[in-house]
């Protein structure tokens, strides 16, 4: 999987933010279904290496930008259980003291801009922070995630157009699945990659293996490092899919079986794991206890969140308006 050298804990950095990924979405899923938890859910079981290996090329001060599928990227950005959980049961404790919810989730202090649920509306935004970036002539730089339907729409035309104008540090990275909810991409998209769309805008535009975390890393770094260096912007397309239904109760039985199954094996964690054991480097039980540990973290979020108290119908007037990022 990899070919250049990582330290042990950058590699068990890795694994444990995937896991914690994973982890965060199934204790959703099942309060969700239960009926405890209110709202609607857009999960990110298998994409986890996309988010993980994206953020770890990041600093704290860079700024991300997702969309209605944001648990992922704002776990891997920083964002902690609590307030995440919190922010779930729409409770003051969370991230967004409890008025955003699912499709919102979003912490400055860690770099994330809310999220936008508007398939295509957080290009302009991240376009727009890395432009405040280079007229400020700071080194930060910002990050869109979007998913392949995204691309279709015009914001993204308009995004990469105006980034590759002004050269601004921004990375626009576009998370595969192969689905735009239930319809594939290949129904969509004329090209044979979406990377190929950058080339009209006259920037880098590569495909990489989504599911393998370092693959993941090394494209975003190299990214990073131009945007960084005021080389302007890149297009990252990374290959995934989503083991879950697209929202809620989907059953997804648009994918067909022999796809599952095969996404079933390529699934990152799963390959990662193998990975770091076979490899000799980690032993099962250090794994083991890691899992053991984010299970625990996550339960306390559970009880935390549940405990806290609601907002106040007049703390809607509240935030409306914050300092500049
Ligand atoms: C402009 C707009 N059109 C439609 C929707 C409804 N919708 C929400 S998610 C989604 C599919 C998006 O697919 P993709 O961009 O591939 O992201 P994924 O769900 O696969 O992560 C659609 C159509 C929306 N939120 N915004
Ligand atoms: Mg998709």
């Amino acid at each position: 999987m990899a070919e250049k050298t990582y330290s042990k804990e950058f590699l068990l950095e890795i694994y444990r933010k995937m896991v914690l990924i994973r982890q965060f979405e199934e204790r959703v899923k099942f309060l969700f279904l239960e009926g405890i938890m209110p709202g609607t859910i857009h999960q990110y079981q298998g994409q986890e290496a996309c988010a993980v290996g994206v953020c770890a090329a990041l600093n704290k001060d860079d700024v991300i930008t997702s969309t209605h599928r944001p648990n992922g990227h704002a776990l891997a950005k920083g964002l902690t259980v609590d307030e995440m959980m919190a922010e779930l049961f729409g409770k003051v404790t969370g991230c967004c003291k409890g008025k955003g919810g699912a499709m919102h989730m979003g912490n400055l202090d860690n770099g994330m801009i809310t999220a936008v649920a508007i398939v295509g509306g957080n290009l302009p935004l991240a376009t727009g922070a890395a432009l405040a970036f280079k007229m400020r002539k700071e080194k930060r730089v910002a990050v869109s995630f979007m998913g392949d339907g995204a691309t279709n729409e015009g914001s993204f035309h308009e995004s990469l157009n105006m980034a590759a104008i002004w050269q601004v540090p921004v990375i626009f990275v576009v998370e595969n699945n192969l689905y735009g909810a239930s319809t594939p991409v290949s129904m969509v998209v004329r090209t044979k990659t979406i990377a190929e769309r950058a080339s009209i805008y006259k920037m880098p535009g590569v495909t990489v293996d989504g599911n393998n975390p370092l693959a993941v890393y090394e494209a975003a770094k190299e990214a990073v490092d131009r945007a960084r260096d005021g080389q302007g912007p890149t297009l990252i397309e990374l290959m995934t899919y989503r083991i879950t239904g697209h929202s809620r109760r989907d059953p997804a039985l648009y994918q067909p079986k022999d796809e599952k199954a095969q996404a079933k094996e390529n699934e990152p964690i799963k390959r990662f794991s193998e990975y770091l054991t076979s490899s000799g480097m980690v032993e099962d039980s250090e794994l083991e206890k890691i899992d053991q540990e984010i299970e625990h973290q996550i339960e306390r979020a559970v009880e935390n969140a549940q405990a806290a108290p609601e907002p106040k119908p007049e703390d809607a007037l509240e935030d409306l308006f914050v300092e500049p990022i």
